[in-house]
């Protein structure tokens, strides 16, 4: 099989959700030397996206969606050593979790697998994740940023929400606020007052690094 044949293979069957190829095909893809960066953007998150189009389009339904993702997140966790490969020192601690009301987390997942891979201690506090969770994170745990994640435009009012609880529990000072997500945008970041968003994994690392400089270089 061919590099191409393979992410064409790996393609197809995320698509249809059969998570045991898909993990044969990503160890086969590593073997013969595809990257996981290779393997994740020329294979398994277009064929997400692809499931997202049919779904949209009312060709396809949720449980659709739901094999496809899991096929995805069994992928995730071959590629996760390899994205996450480190020996840096600690750049800061993100305190990670998905919106209340919102159970996406593959998007989620990846971006602190990326985070770990740069340095970051993530703390994961997991999907629907409601504000006092999020306060209860920061009391327990003191990160430099809380990140947000929503994939609906129906959990997307709940980073204003959970913006408001921390400022409400006086600690909005204390932390930087990153939002994102498949529906989100700057625009909507800003409204909603966060200090940062992004809207891939390696972005979300890019601006997480430049949210703490400049954060300590004010200081
Ligand atoms: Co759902 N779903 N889903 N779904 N699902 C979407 C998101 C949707 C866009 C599909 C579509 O219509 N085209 C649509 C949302 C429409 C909208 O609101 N605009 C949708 C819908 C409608 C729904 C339900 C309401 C369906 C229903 O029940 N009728 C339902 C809601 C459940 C709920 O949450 N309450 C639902 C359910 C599900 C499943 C459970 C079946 C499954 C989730 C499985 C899981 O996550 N464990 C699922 C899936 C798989 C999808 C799609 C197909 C794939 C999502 C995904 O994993 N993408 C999705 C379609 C699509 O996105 N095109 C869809 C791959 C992932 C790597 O990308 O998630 O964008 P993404 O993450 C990126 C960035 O967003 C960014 O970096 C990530 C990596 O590059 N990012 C951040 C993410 N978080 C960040 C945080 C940051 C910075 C960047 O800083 C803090």
């Amino acid at each position: 099989m061919s590099n191409d044949e393979i992410l064409k293979a790996l393609y197809d069957e995320t698509m249809v959700g059969n998570a045991p190829a898909v993990l044969e095909l990503t160890k086969k893809g590593l073997d013969e030397g595809l990257t996981p960066s290779e393997l994740l953007f020329d294979a398994l998150i277009p064929s997400l996206e692809e499931v997202g189009a049919r779904f949209e389009r009312g060709d396809w339904f949720v449980p659709e969606m739901l094999i496809a993702g899991r096929a995805m997140a069994g992928a995730l966790e071959v590629l996760r050593p390899l994205l996450a490969q480190t020996g840096a020192e600690t750049v800061g601690t993100f305190l990670m979790g998905t919106v209340k009301g919102d159970v996406h987390d593959i998007g989620k997942n990846l971006v602190n697998i990326m985070l770990e891979g740069a340095g970051f201690h993530v703390i994961d506090i997991g999907v629907q994740a409601a504000p006092e969770k999020f306060i209860a994170g920061i009391e327990e745990h003191n990160p430099d940023i809380v990140g947000m994640s929503a994939f609906l435009t129906t959990t997307m009012p709940m980073f204003k929400a959970n913006i408001n609880a921390i400022e409400k529990a006086g600690l909005r000072d204390k932390v930087i606020v990153m939002v994102g997500g498949a529906p989100v945008t700057q625009e909507y970041a800003d409204v909603c007052g966060a200090d940062g968003y992004a809207a891939d994994a390696a972005t979300a690392v890019r601006r997480a690094k430049e949210l703490i400089a400049a954060k300590r270089g004010a200081a």
